[in-house]
């Protein structure tokens, strides 16, 4: 049986390359994502095996996945929760995440400052324009399964097309009015860019439900890179962080040295969390 990676889902049909194969009956049409690893049958054109998956995400929809780029732009206007959400959730599920700041053209300082300050530390960020040959530097980060993410409009179809020097995408508009953009593309394709290497567009969203966060929120402080350092000089292990008065993290926000901004999407998911009752809480 030959083994081969699903780029592309349309309906019920599935492609490996450029050959379109359905999926055998007990396997159903939909337990089969883009990134999937399949075993097929060349003759019948069919998908018997849907190979074991390192994680398998909903949004964007795609199966193991190793790096997701966050694109975000000046317009619209960056969500920093949802920016911090997706960090947590590539951490969580073992991608790689890398911060995409599109149409430096109309990036004014003050954000691009914001940008640095906050994240600089955290993870690599990629300064561009889809209407420059800047873009070349996002290439080297692609390696594996890769994804672009992020709300609409930010750009991340016309990087695409501006990374594989070729029209791939269809591109929308910011609308005017709102200037939240409305959604474009809405099917997934993972576009060759070397050997092993693939890289997807994907719908644009403004939402990332918190449900999909599997984590126990007293756990949530380990997937902030630069609280870790600061832990330790928390009066109590299990602190928290919010309402503990001796806590090096609050200490450190005060200070400046965390970020206020990062520190405040971490007391908002840590409730959310903590109203949800989290399942992944563990009993004691
Ligand atoms: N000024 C400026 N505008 C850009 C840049 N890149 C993209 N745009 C514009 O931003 C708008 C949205 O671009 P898209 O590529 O469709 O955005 P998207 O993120 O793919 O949107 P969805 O598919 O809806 O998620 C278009 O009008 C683009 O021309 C850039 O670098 N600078
Ligand atoms: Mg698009
Ligand atoms: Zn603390």
């Amino acid at each position: 049986m030959k083994k081969g990676l699903v780029v592309k889902k349309n309906a019920n049909l599935f492609f490996i390359g450029e050959t379109a194969f359905v999926a055998r009956k007990n396997l159903k049409d939909e337990g089969i994502f883009v990134g999937d690893r399949v075993e097929y049958d060349e003759k019948q054109k069919m998908i018997e095996k849907v190979l074991p998956r390192k994680n398998l995400i909903v949004r964007p929809p795609i199966a193991n996945l190793d790096k997701m780029f966050i694109v975000i732009a000046s317009t619209p206007k960056p969500d920093f929760y949802l920016i911090d959400k997706l960090i947590v959730f590539c951490k969580l599920n073992d991608i790689s995440p890398i911060l995409v700041v599109n149409k430096i053209d109309i990036l004014s300082g003050k954000l691009k400052r914001e940008i640095i300050k906050a994240y600089s530390d955290i993870l690599p960020i990629c300064f561009v324009s889809a209407k420059d040959d800047n873009t070349k530097q996002i290439l080297k980060f692609v390696k594996g399964v890769c994804a672009f993410a992020g709300q609409s409009a930010v750009g991340k179809s016309s990087l695409i097309n501006s990374i594989l020097g070729e029209k791939k995408e269809e591109i929308g508009e910011l609308s005017s009015k709102t200037d939240r953009g409305k959604q474009t593309t809405r099917l997934v394709t993972l576009y060759k860019v070397s050997k092993n290497d693939y890289l997807a567009d994907t719908a644009g969203f403004s939402k990332l439900d918190e449900n999909l966060i599997a984590v126990d929120k007293n756990l949530l402080d380990r997937y902030f890179d630069e609280f870790i350092k600061y832990i330790p000089f928390c009066e109590y292990t299990s602190c928290n962080h919010i309402a503990e008065k001796k806590c090096g993290v609050k200490n450190a926000v005060n200070l400046g040295e965390i970020d206020e901004k990062r520190y405040n999407n971490y007391v908002k998911l840590f409730k959310v969390l903590k109203d949800k009752g989290s399942m992944y809480e563990k009993k004691s």
